[in-house]
């Protein structure tokens, strides 16, 4: 039950790759007790486990997102259960399915009972092939080619919608490709960023779904962290956006990536495969530009790309090292 004053919040995708250190950070904040972890299939880790509650649901049937928010008294949701971009070609009418109903579905249940906000992340996938490619501004062009894009587009609308219509104070965010020490991500253009990591560490080698020169946006898991729980925590009355802050903190190319992780793997070997994830990538922004999230509410990444390649060597090192890779 809620308890009076406290705020109660549900994750969703709570086992993927954000999902699993956001509910983690936030337990850290408001207290294990408070953060209502939830999944669709895949079992939490031990850590997820038992550090607070921990629920199974399918955002697509509405009744098992009621029963849960119901149980806990959850009045905050962080909405992080999606279909990404590879996956969502391969299996479009699944990606629409669990995108777009099951967003429209947390929306209903939060306007249903009032709740106090919602953050729904959506993605540079939201633009396409005619969007300016440098720089991206804020308010541009929209005609994603994936399936996944139009599910962000819809949603970006989606969740202002709720916002001008009903009040529901819902926030997100255009996440960059994110890179992560502790869940693998699934189903992603950019996942290739992170998968070359665990290769340079345990065989030092990698063969590249992604041309050499493809620049992408990307950011690192403590900035996406960050950049998530502040957006949430602004002042409503400071924010002009609501559901579509561009978002950045660095930007590579795969050779260039390679090159920083030889700083401190001088053996490691990458080869280059494109396959048909390329072509999303092609249709994705270089860089970003993300000023309306720096003046709104004060958004400024921590980490670059030399940090970030360093810290994610160590701590892949040492989990290899102790058999745990
Ligand atoms: C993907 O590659 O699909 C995601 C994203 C950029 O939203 N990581």
């Amino acid at each position: 039950m809620s308890k009076i004053g406290t705020k109660i919040i549900l994750v969703t995708g709570a086992c993927g790759q954000i999902g699993s250190e956001l509910t983690l950070a936030l337990r850290a904040q408001y207290g294990g007790d408070n953060v209502v972890a939830t999944g669709h299939r895949t079992e939490p880790d031990p850590e997820l486990r038992d550090s607070g509650p921990f629920a199974f649901i399918d955002v697509s049937r509405r009744e098992t997102i009621e029963s849960v928010v119901d149980r806990y008294g959850v009045d905050t949701i962080y909405h992080m259960a999606a279909i990404l971009s590879a996956t969502g070609e391969q299996k479009p009418q699944l990606a629409w399915d669990v995108n777009i109903n099951g967003l429209y579905n947390v929306l209903e249940v939060a306007r249903e009972r009032q709740m106090v906000r919602l953050f729904c992340p959506s993605s540079i996938a939201a633009f396409g092939p005619e969007t300016p490619r440098d720089n991206t501004p804020q308010e541009t062009i929209l005609r994603p080619k994936t399936m996944y894009g139009v599910t962000k587009v819809a949603g970006e609308l989606l969740c202002d919608y709720y916002f001008h219509r009903f009040g529901l104070d819902v926030r997100g965010v255009r996440y960059p490709g994110i890179i992560s020490s502790e869940t693998l991500p699934g189903g992603g253009t950019t996942d290739y960023a992170v998968e070359i990591f665990y290769e340079a560490t345990k065989h030092g080698r990698y063969t590249c779904f992604l041309r050499e020169d493809t620049v992408l946006p990307m950011m690192y898991m403590p900035d996406c962290i960050k950049a998530t729980i502040d957006l949430m925590d602004a002042d409503l009355a400071q924010l002009k956006h609501h559901s579509d802050f561009n978002l950045a903190a660095f930007s590579f190319s795969p050779v260039e990536l390679v090159a920083e992780i030889q700083k401190h793997i001088p053996d490691f070997v990458c080869e280059y495969e494109p396959d048909f994830r390329q072509e999303i990538a092609d249709s994705w922004p270089r860089t970003i530009d993300d000023s309306a999230a720096r003046e709104e509410w004060g958004w400024e990444p921590d980490y670059d790309l030399p940090a970030m390649v360093a810290d994610m060597l160590e701590k892949l090192g040492q989990r290899h090292a102790e058999g745990r890779l």
